[in-house]
């Protein structure tokens, strides 16, 4: 059985850190009993709940000042397109990008990486051409490079890793070569919880000329990113793990990739002007954002990234640490339990099974006492492939979580383990 060196620490509610313990009021949802019984929310990697703050800055934008943005020159438009851009310099901020014209607003971490695949890869893949992810991706950072290595003839390799979930970094120096033309890989596995170590792997990716797109769906939540310092040449992430709503997230691009990159999309306001033979696109970021975008979202996310950043990450990564730590010691000590993904530095992701039990039949009996883990592959099949498991139960923890929900976790588990077992 594989199971991560933790000792068990005495932990519970009444240690939770005193900053985050009043914050679990500020999310309205996890006041409510799901099947007679308290919430028990695990399920943050999926998608985390949001804060009275990002639910009001949504409605106020419907209240006071709803309309298009960067079109009319009323009021209203005035107003809403001040809001929309002040949410694109926060999330500048945010991320420490260079300028706010290299974050460009798009659906989700999944649009971001197929703009990529397709805007900057497919003009430049010839045949033989390689492409090189690793085996911990989501298949939002795997099939985009799928289809484009079909449409050009490139060919995409993948970094192996370790029976911890680890990067074997030996196969990452052998696998990068001279044919090399792009690296795209996770920063946070969400199927392992893995941090991989990105600041080097950049480096090494640069000394050879290869770009770099990390995908940071499952890391903007749980630490301070700096794309700058890192370096990497694209960023994408989801607001609705960190957060704030669906529909909205963010690719950062350094500025000269993202002009020499031709446009994703075609439509309105990614245009300077338009005749029936010829249009001249827009300049940096309005080129690739075709159409109208999620106006509440993106206000909805720069007030998310304001929540987060008057909380701090520090206080964020020391708690759910412990809560990670906590939590894995439980599960670990459960009979038959194998902890799935046990590297080093991981985030607060918990992912197992149980002998001779389906995760699909403990989310069920979990369902039925209040909590919520997401049980499957989680889009990770490879990685399923790799443990030699058909799915995992997940236990993902936000800064809203306590010891005793990891308890009642655990607690329920016995109870499957006595029905199921
Ligand atoms: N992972 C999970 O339960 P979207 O759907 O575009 O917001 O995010 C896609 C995505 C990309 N990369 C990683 C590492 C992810 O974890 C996800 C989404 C969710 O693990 C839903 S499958």
């Amino acid at each position: 059985m594989s199971v991560p060196s933790y000792s068990i620490t005495a932990v519970n509610d009444a240690d939770h850190r005193p900053e985050l313990a009043a914050r679990r009021q500020d999310f309205p949802i996890l006041e409510r009993c799901v099947r007679g019984q308290p919430l028990v929310y695990l399920d943050n990697a999926a998608t985390t709940q949001k804060p009275r703050a990002v639910i009001e800055a949504m409605a106020r934008y419907y209240r006071e000042c709803n309309s298009n943005i960067h079109r009319g020159v009323h009021t209203l438009s005035q107003e809403a397109t001040e809001r929309f851009e002040e949410a694109r310099v926060k999330v500048q901020r945010f991320i420490h990008a260079a300028h706010s014209h290299e974050i460009i607003f798009v659906r989700g971490t999944t649009e971001a990486i197929n703009l990529v695949a397709q805007s900057y890869g497919r003009p430049q893949l010839k045949p033989k051409d390689e492409i090189l992810i690793t085996a911990m991706e989501h298949h939002s950072n795997i099939v985009p490079w799928q289809l484009l290595c079909e449409q050009t003839g490139a060919v995409l390799k993948a970094v192996p890793m370790n029976d911890a979930g680890e990067l074997l970094l030996d196969e990452y120096v052998r696998l990068l070569g001279s044919r090399t033309r792009m690296l795209a890989l996770t920063h946070v596995s969400n199927a392992l919880g893995t941090i991989n170590p990105i600041g080097e792997m950049i480096d090494h990716a640069h000394a050879h000329g290869v770009p770099v797109l990390v995908d940071g769906a499952q890391a903007v939540a749980h630490m301070p990113v700096d794309v700058q310092a890192l370096d990497c040449d694209f960023y994408a992430f989801s607001s609705h793990k960190l957060f704030g709503p669906t529909g909205i997230g963010v690719l950062y691009g350094k500025t000269a990739l993202l002009e020499a990159m031709p446009p994703y999309q075609g439509g309105g306001d990614m245009i300077k002007s338009v005749t029936l033979t010829k249009t001249q696109f827009n300049d940096l970021p309005y080129k690739f954002e075709a159409g109208t975008p999620h106006i509440a979202g993106a206000i909805g996310l720069g007030a998310a990234l304001d929540y987060v950043q008057e909380i701090g990450f520090e206080p964020i990564g020391r708690h759910e640490h412990e809560l990670l730590r906590y939590a894995s010691d439980r599960v670990a000590s459960l009979h038959g339990a194998r902890i799935i993904g046990t590297a080093r530095e991981k985030a607060s992701v918990l992912s197992f099974v149980l002998d001779g039990i389906h995760p699909h039949d403990l989310g069920t009996v979990l369902d039925c006492q209040g909590i919520a883990i997401r049980t499957g592959h989680h889009c990770a099949m490879p990685v399923m492939e790799r443990f030699h498991v058909p799915a995992t139960a997940r236990a993902s923890f936000a800064l809203y979580n306590t010891p005793g929900e990891a308890d009642r976790l655990c607690a329920a588990l016995r109870d499957a383990q006595r029905m199921l077992g």
